[in-house]
């Protein structure tokens, strides 16, 4: 096998056309080229509140999504994170080696804690967690969205600590990410990024929305002055995320979606249409596949499977690092 990838995304909510576009699309792309391990990052979620009943369905739902949109479980790894000790462990390790400086130069962290007066002290140590979820696996490539660009720089900086300090021990990893999708726009203010956190169901497209209410989200969603139908993301941010969405799921050139609206005398209106029919084309069978497999018996199987395979994997990098920080290593009997 080439490499090993591994990924992760949070149950936080439902999953939306952002993390599709910027991270589960290229999930099951790699599946055929690598050794892929996929995470269900529970834990994670855990650093801003959830509702206990909620964060349990979220995780089942996000596992079924993955497996709608194509991951196989014959080709790749799926597992949660809390079925997976050794990934607090080592974050235990990771979060002695990180300096607070580091954490507080995390934008994410930043944006996050923005405006709130609690902010748990997971949230701040979340990079700590997520480099430990990276390393356990010696991944190579990480394939996500632009926004966990950071993090994943400092995963680096992590290892390549780690190793000069105690010896050779982690594959420093390389990220992956998309060159145009690495970073899908709220639908409601092309300032912020799509989120699946957001207070308001119109700021994105879930994979589980119906066509009704997907054509109702892109009826609502913002645009730009003007009527022309223009790729230029400066002057036009919002009208040019709607048609990076277009050319991302219709395999076009995005220059050439545009241009071919341009083309006909087109505008807003008919555009907003013709993404709907796109967006409809390309999440109906995904949705439909979703909602079998989440009634299905399948899934537990899946993770089982998965989190037995992680586990034989994490463990021994776990001892090896405890090893070589200089841990006693328990004595039998
Ligand atoms: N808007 C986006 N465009 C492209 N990629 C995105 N990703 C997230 N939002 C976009 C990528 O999706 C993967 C999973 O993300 P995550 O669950 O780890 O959390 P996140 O990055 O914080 O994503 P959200 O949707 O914004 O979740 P919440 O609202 O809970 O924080 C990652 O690879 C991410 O880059």
């Amino acid at each position: 096998m080439a490499s090993r990838v591994f990924s992760g995304v949070q149950p936080s909510g439902v999953v939306t056309l952002g993390n599709y576009l910027g991270a589960l699309r290229q999930f099951v792309a790699l599946q055929d080229q690598a050794d892929c391990l996929y995470c269900l990052v529970d834990l994670h979620a855990l650093t801003v509140p959830q509702d206990p009943a909620a964060l349990t369905a979220q995780t089942r739902q996000l596992a079924a999504v993955f497996l709608a949109v194509g991951l196989d479980p014959a080709r790749a790894t799926l597992f949660v994170q809390s079925h997976v000790p050794a990934h607090t462990q080592l974050a235990w390790i990771m979060e002695s080696l990180v300096h607070f400086g580091e954490l507080e130069r995390m934008t994410q962290f930043k944006d996050k804690a923005a405006g709130k007066a609690v902010v748990s002290a997971s949230l701040f140590t979340y990079p700590a967690l997520m480099a430990a979820d990276i390393l356990l696996y010696r991944t190579d490539l990480v394939p996500v969205g632009e926004d966990q660009k950071q993090h994943l720089e400092l995963t680096r900086d992590l290892a390549q600590r780690f190793n000069s300090r105690f010896g050779e021990t982690f594959t420093v990893p390389e990220p992956l990410i998309p060159k145009l999708g690495g970073r899908i726009m709220a639908l409601d203010d092309p300032t912020r990024k799509m989120s699946k956190s957001s207070a308001n169901p119109y700021s994105y497209i879930a994979l589980s929305d119906d066509p009704d209410l997907i054509a109702a989200k892109i009826r609502r969603a913002v645009t730009d002055s003007g009527r022309e139908i223009l790729y230029d993301p400066e002057h036009k941010p919002a009208l040019s995320n709607l048609l990076t969405i277009y050319a991302l799921l219709a395999e076009e050139p995005v220059e050439e979606v545009a241009a071919r609206f341009r083309a006909r005398g087109a505008g807003y209106g008919v555009f907003k249409q013709e993404l709907t029919d796109v967006v409809v084309a390309a999440l109906d069978p995904v949705r439909r596949r979703y909602l079998d497999i989440l009634e299905g018996a399948e899934l537990d199987r899946v993770l089982a499977a998965g989190a037995a395979r992680a586990r034989s994997l994490a463990e021994p990098m776990l001892a090896r690092v405890y090893e070589r920080v200089g841990l006693v290593p328990p004595v039998a009997g």
